[in-house]
């Protein structure tokens, strides 16, 4: 037993603690009980030591940016910044064509990635988004397209009276390279039905994500935490990520997304502290063990938490961005136009103690700092 397990004075603790060093698998319960109980220490130490497990001391980066088709939508989440009604000051819906003139704003830097996700609009069915897909692979080739979370996949598909299986292979053969995680929330019934009424449904976001897996179109995972869900719903959240990630293997990495309150109908909940923030990267490092990234968000987090959840497990700062996304500076975040250089990511990365690595939306490595 280490020296730092002999000063935790709980034996359930250790129990757990014991298991973890052990390559063994934290039940549900066990999962609460960390968030429950466990010092920051130890969290630090014992997601430490999955983390070097899974990758070493490198911590990935990309060089990426986001496109945002529209901020009208059909849902009226409880927790959203973003959303206008069609014609509202401060509601947006690009063509196709004007999309393709924000891609080609990056024409003259090294991207990899376009990461597309917006509302979903009302009038626009598979086809539209075919149409933006194929032209961007088109214009430049060799990007990655991470694109439409498991809500406007849902939306899109009914529309055009598609099976996920069947949208899925027609957005693949466009040049979907990959789903984003937006979307899950958290998947408990009850808290959603209170956070984001008549959104599309836990089972069916699952279901999304599993028949992309099938597909060949591997994908990422959020949970919206810090508002009115318990550490319960959190595990159970983790819980139903873990038994898919068991059957397909098709999550690329797993994140945390912290409830911001500005502007919103759900500000009266208020925002967790950053010791809870760092708490919950590193039990999500602990239960997901069959996940291999856990990544911090920093336009969301800020960057210099961004740098300290480092310390908590996490080993995916995403990315340049490059002052390209709206959601987290509308719902209050202090990074209101998000963008860092490769050289400001690599020094928070190497102050942190660990080695950079720029990678692909598939995390292989695309060259070392
Ligand atoms: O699903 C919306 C969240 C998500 C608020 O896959 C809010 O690589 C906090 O999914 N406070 C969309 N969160 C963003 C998203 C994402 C982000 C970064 C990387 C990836 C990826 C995916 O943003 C929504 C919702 O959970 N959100 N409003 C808010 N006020």
């Amino acid at each position: 037993m280490t020296g730092l397990l002999k000063n935790i004075d709980d034996s359930l603790l250790e129990v757990i603690s014991e298991k973890v060093i052990g390559g063994g698998r934290v039940s549900p319960e066990e999962g609460v009980i960390l968030y429950e109980k466990a010092p920051l220490h130890l969290l630090s130490y014992l997601s430490g030591i999955i983390r070097m497990r899974l990758n070493g001391n490198k911590v990935f980066y990309n060089r990426n940016f986001h496109l945002e088709p529209t901020n009208i939508c059909i849902n009226n989440c409880r927790f959203c910044s973003y959303r206008r009604q069609r014609g509202e000051p401060g509601s947006w819906e690009y063509t196709v064509d004007e999309m393709l003139d924000l891609v080609r704003k990056f024409d003259d830097k090294p991207v990899t990635e376009v990461h597309i996700t917006g509302g979903v609009h009302p009038d626009r069915d598979i086809n539209f988004y075919c149409d933006l897909i194929r032209k961007i692979r088109k214009h430049r080739p060799s990007i990655s397209i991470k694109a439409f979370s498991a809500i406007e996949l849902d939306y899109m598909f009914r529309k055009s009276h598609l099976t996920v299986e069947e949208g899925l292979k027609m957005l693949k053969e466009c040049g979907l390279d990959s789903v984003p995680g937006g979307g899950a929330e958290i998947f408990d019934d009850e808290i959603r039905r209170k956070i984001c009424p008549g959104k599309t449904s836990s089972k069916r976001w699952l279901e999304i994500h599993e028949v992309a897996h099938r597909c060949g179109i591997p994908s990422n995972a959020t949970m919206l935490y810090g508002h009115i869900e318990s550490y319960a719903h959190r595990i159970d959240h983790m819980e139903r990520l873990r038994r898919l990630q068991d059957k397909t293997g098709g999550f690329n990495a797993f994140i945390p997304l912290k409830y911001k309150k500005y502007d919103n109908q759900l500000s009266v909940a208020g925002e967790v502290s950053i010791i809870e923030d760092m708490k919950n990267y590193a039990v999500s490092r602990i239960y997901l063990d069959n996940f291999s990234h856990i990544k911090a968000y920093w336009p969301m987090l800020g960057r210099e938490n961004a740098q300290l959840s480092l310390a908590f497990g996490v080993d995916d700062l995403d990315g340049t961005i490059e002052d390209s996304t709206r959601i987290y500076s509308m719902a209050g975040s202090k990074e209101q136009h998000p963008s860092m250089s490769v050289d400001e990511i690599s020094t928070l990365i190497r102050q942190a103690r660990y080695v950079p690595v720029e990678r692909d939306t598939f995390y292989n490595p695309c060259r070392n700092m």
